[in-house]
């Protein structure tokens, strides 16, 4: 039997069709809904059945012993019972904020984000902490301040598509369809990347850009741009504010005066600008590479101000604003007083959306080993493997490690879940219902749909969060028996439900999809225009216009190579196999390893006398990781990359053991964690 449903082994969600029989998940394939006969296919789902029936499963829930030296299994009730208790027991010796709940991103930021955001703040803490610092927040407040939210790069119909630190034919297989489909119909393609990534070679022009110094090729282009009137006056005058102010900041950044530290020409800068800035429409695809860069928030600033510049902001092609769905906000806010959160040196960060909260994972590192703003004692992390993932993971793992109550709701033994005091088997995204961001905020909304029961005794994330809020007294604020119950709640002001939704499978659309709507309604920040200069920011006390005050931080960061560390060091890109530090269990996506490497440039590679297939150590100030080599022309010499995830397959390669957390930028608290200074030998 077919069903459709929504896949979330990643991000991506993608619409799928599963072959189900009985209760048994058999195949399931993607959909493409604008190209089905050029439909990429995913690994990760066409190993779907492996991962749901893996031997590796979470199946009952486990409770440490009391020796500490193992788990033991236990009853939904105890286990539920238990972690009730610690909540009120931790909150009668240090309050409810010394309560934190730690999201990763799998279990999705739509529906099961709000759910843990309405428990913690019915509790009282005002501590629920994603990871969106390293992972898109950062990104979408810069275009949010810009022009009130993030845009939606819409390629297939461009003319020119700028790929911006994303990996899209791993990352993001609809992009690379449409990116596909635009190429046919002769789109020029960039791609800005300090790797040769596989579009990169396939590319128009191929920008090997230094890691972290987007935001000065942007202003580099913005420069080009104004100084050659290369940009749309009609709109600038019209919808824009600050253009004096831009042009004024722009100056600095001459082609001539910046190249050299992006590692590019003047050339290549001018004719980026000249070619993004003159076929039209144009889109930008924005990626995780512009993330994890303490400069993340003015570098994406500047890049959407290249959007509304060339009027292709809000057109067909271009790269569109969201029309977002009327839901309910159920997360529950207004109930909560009391403690600062943990985060409260980021307000601006904290508050910018309605629904995000609180994003800068390592404050909870920083409560728990150094008391600051003051201590946690116990956490709850739910779909993250945050002792991997996490930037300065030797830190983090020292940090849960000391907790004295450390919860954890996941689907299999991570390392995380090795540390943890009790850990509750999650079901995994075929396995229940709920509704994805990407359905909250964007027309259409589809239904990501239970397709077989849960596994085991597994539960689905919401009934944890639902039962668990029951047990601390909520019962009047989870009344729901169903997820579908919840979710109507939720969708009321849309007039959608449940019911509906999974009758209509190519999902609902809340009215005609439109473009250039701030002609009628102008954008959604305090001017009503796109806000070159931001007088928020200034009020703040942050540069009005990305980078007025100069290229950055001025001082050595943990990125700039020393005598001691005279490479850098660069966190590589995804895994079509894998989803993060996931699925490094499974047989059929695993192949012994393969694809656990560091690429080194055949120049550095003689120099260090390495051969190909050496085991090799990168070491930084922070630590040292092991794995083979593999001698590549992809990286420009002085420079490694190192394969992303791997720490739970091997301890030997996690590289975020190499990374920092000590330096954060003062608005989105990131850190520069996709690129360090280090040092590689062979390893003796
Ligand atoms: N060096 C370096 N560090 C990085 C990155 C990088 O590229 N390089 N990437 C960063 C980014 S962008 C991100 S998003 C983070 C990712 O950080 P995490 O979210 O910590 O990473 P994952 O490995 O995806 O861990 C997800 C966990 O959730 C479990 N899980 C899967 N589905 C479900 C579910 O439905 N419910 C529950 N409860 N659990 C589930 C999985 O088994 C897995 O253990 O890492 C960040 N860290
Ligand atoms: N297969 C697969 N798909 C996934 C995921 C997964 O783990 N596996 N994870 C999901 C998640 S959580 C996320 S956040 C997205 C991320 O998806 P992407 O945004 O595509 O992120 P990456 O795959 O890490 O690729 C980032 C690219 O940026 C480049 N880069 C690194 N530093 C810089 C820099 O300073 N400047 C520029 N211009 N480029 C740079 C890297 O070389 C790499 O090519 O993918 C989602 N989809
Ligand atoms: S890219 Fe693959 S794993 Fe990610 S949502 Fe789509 S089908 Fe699932
Ligand atoms: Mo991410």
């Amino acid at each position: 039997m077919k069903k459709d449903t929504v896949c979330s082994l990643c991000s991506s969600c993608c619409p799928v069709e599963v072959e189900v029989a009985g209760h048994t998940l058999v195949r399931a394939r993607r959909k493409s809904l604008v190209a089905p006969a050029n439909r990429l296919s995913c690994a990760r789902l066409a190993a779907a059945a492996d991962i749901v029936t893996s031997p590796g499963r979470l199946t009952t829930p486990l409770i440490r012993t009391s020796n500490g030296a193992d788990f033991r299994e236990s009853t939904w009730e105890e286990a539920i019972a238990l972690v009730a208790q610690k909540f009120i027991d931790h909150k009668e010796q240090a309050g409810a904020q010394s309560v934190a709940w730690l999201r990763g991103m799998a279990a999705d930021w739509g529906t099961p984000w709000d759910y843990a955001n309405r428990l913690m703040n019915l509790f009282g803490s005002p501590n629920t902490i994603g990871n969106g610092s390293s992972c898109s927040v950062a990104r979408d407040m810069a275009q949010s301040y810009t022009y009130g939210s993030m845009a939606f790069p819409e390629p297939r119909q461009a003319n020119c598509i700028i790929v911006w630190g994303k990996n899209v034919d791993n990352s993001s297989l609809s992009a690379a369809e449409d990116i596909r489909h635009a190429m046919k119909n002769g789109a020029k393609i960039i791609v800005i990347d300090p790797v040769r990534t596989a579009l990169a070679n396939r590319a128009d022009l191929w920008l090997q850009i230094k890691p972290g110094h987007d935001g000065l090729l942007a202003m580099a282009m913005i420069h080009v741009i104004i100084s050659e009137k290369l940009y749309e006056s009609d709109f600038v005058d019209r919808y824009t504010v600050g253009f004096a102010e831009l042009k004024k900041t722009a100056a600095q950044y001459s082609p001539r005066a910046v190249s050299e530290q992006l590692w590019l020409t003047a050339e290549q800068i001018r004719l980026v600008s000249h070619i993004y800035a003159t076929a039209k429409p144009a889109s930008i695809i924005d990626g995780n590479g512009l993330d994890m860069h303490r400069e993340v928030f003015q570098s994406t600033r500047a890049i959407a101000m290249l959007r509304a510049l060339t009027g292709n902001l809000d057109k067909p092609g271009g790269d569109a604003l969201p029309k977002p769905v009327p839901v309910r906000n159920i997360q529950m806010r207004e109930r909560l007083h009391g403690a600062l959160p943990i985060t409260h040196e980021y307000p601006l960060f904290n508050s910018f959306s309605d629904t995000w909260g609180n994003q800068v994972q390592g404050c909870v590192i920083d409560a728990i080993l150094d008391r600051s703003p003051y201590p946690l004692n116990m956490v709850v992390v739910q779909s993250g493997n945050p002792v991997i993932t996490m930037a300065d993971a030797n830190r983090a793992r020292k940090a849960f490690a000391r907790l004295e109550t450390l919860v954890v709701i996941d689907m299999f033994m991570t390392e995380t879940a090795k540390l943890a005091d009790v850990i509750l088997p999650a079901s995994s995204c075929f396995e229940k219902t709920q509704l994805n961001r990407s359905s909250i905020r964007n027309n259409p909304i589809f239904l990501q749909r239970g397709v077989i029961p849960p596994v085991g005794s597994s539960w689905p994330d919401w009934k944890i969060v639902f039962e668990l809020g029951r047990k601390l007294g909520f019962a009047a604020e989870f009344p729901w028996t169903s997820v579908e119950e919840a979710i109507d709640y939720q969708l009321e002001p849309t007039g959608i439900t449940v019911k509906e939704l999974l009758e209509n499978e190519p999902g609902f659309r809340l009215g005609a999809h439109s473009y250039e709507k701030y002609k009628g309604k102008g954008f959604d920040t305090p001017s009503g225009k796109v806000e070159f200069y931001s007088p928020r920011l200034a009020q703040a006390g942050f540069a009005a216009v990305p980078f007025q005050d100069g290229p950055g931080d001025s001082s050595i960061g943990f990125a700039d190579c020393s005598d001691e560390y005279p490479m850098l060091g660069m966190s590589g890109s995804r895994d079509i196999r894998f989803t993060n530090t996931q699925f490094r269990t499974i047989p059929s996506l695993l192949k012994d390893g393969a694809g656990c490497i560091v690429d080194i440039h055949p120049d550095d590679a003689r120099l260090k006398i390495i051969a190909d297939g050496d085991e090799i150590r990168v070491e930084t100030p922070k630590g040292a990781i092991e794995m083979k080599a593999r001698i590549s022309p992809l990286v420009r010499a002085g420079t490694v990359c190192i394969a992303w995830g791997w720490g739970e397959y091997d301890a030997r390669s996690n590289l975020n053991v190499l990374t920092e957390d000590d330096k954060r930028s003062t608005i989105t608290g990131t850190s520069t964690s996709r690129s360090f200074m280090c040092r590689v030998r062979r390893r003796a």
